[in-house]
C-alpha cells in the first residue's frame, strides 16, 4: 500500500521515534508499505516517521553499479546504534519530506552501526560512500532531525524563504 509521506513543516517530522520491541507481520506489513512508498515516489531513503509512524525503523535501497536500483539491496534497518563515526565528506542531499530541495551537507565518511532486521535479529554493518550517508541521513529522522538542520544559517534562510513561495505558489 502506497502511504503519503509527510512533508517540512509537518510537526510530525520533528517527533523521537521509539524503539520497536514487537517483530510481528504488523511490522512486516509496515516495512513493505515502507518499499513501495518509497519506490512509488522516488526516493532512495526513507523512515517511519516520514509516513508518520514513530518507530525506530528506516529503509533504504540504493541503485547497484548498472543504476539498477534493485530490492535484493533493500537494507531494513530497526533501531539502530552507532558504534563508529570517522572521517568527514560532504555530499548534496535531498528528502522526501522537503521535495525539491538538494544541499550539501556535512557527515561522517565511514560509520558502523548495529540494528535488528525484520525478525529481530541482531545485525553489524560497517560501510562508507553513499550509503554511509543515507545511514545518517536517516538515522536523523528517528531523532526528529532533517538535514536542512545542518545547511548553515544563510542557506536555511534563503530555504525558508523560497519553500514558502513555492508552497504558496502550489496552492493558488
Ligand atoms: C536520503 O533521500 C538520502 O526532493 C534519501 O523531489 C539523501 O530518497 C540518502 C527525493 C542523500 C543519501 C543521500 C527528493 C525524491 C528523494 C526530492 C531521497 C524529490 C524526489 C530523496
Ligand atoms: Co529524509
Amino acid at each position: 500500500m502506497i502511504l503519503e509521506v509527510l512533508s517540512y513543516p509537518n510537526k510530525k517530522l520533528y517527533e523521537i521515534s521509539k524503539e520497536v520491541e514487537v517483530f510481528d507481520e504488523k511490522l512486516h506489513k509496515l516495512l513493505d508499505d515502507m518499499y513501495e512508498t518509497m519506490i512509488a515516489k522516488e526516493g532512495i531513503g526513507l523512515a517511519a516517521i516520514q509516513i508518520g509512524v514513530a518507530k525506530r525503523i528506516f529503509i533504504i535501497n540504493l541503485a547497484n553499479e548498472e543504476g539498477v536500483q534493485d530490492r535484493e539491496n533493500l537494507i531494513e534497518i530497526i533501531n539502530p546504534k552507532f558504534e563508529l563515526r570517522e572521517g568527514e565528506c560532504v555530499y548534496q542531499e535531498g528528502c522526501l519530506s522537503v521535495p525539491g530541495y538538494y544541499e550539501d551537507v556535512k557527515r561522517s565518511e565511514v560509520v558502523a552501526i548495529k540494528f535488528q532486521d525484520r525478525f529481530g535479529k541482531e545485525q553489524t554493518l560497517k560501510t562508507d560512500g553513499l550509503l554511509a550517508i543515507a545511514i545518517q541521513h536517516e538515522n536523523d529522522h528517528l531523532d526528529g532531525h532533517l538535514f536542512i538542520e545542518k545547511i548553515g544559517f544563510n542557506k536555511r534562510k534563503k530555504f525558508d524563504k523560497e519553500y514558502k513561495k513555492q508552497k504558496k505558489e502550489k496552492t493558488s
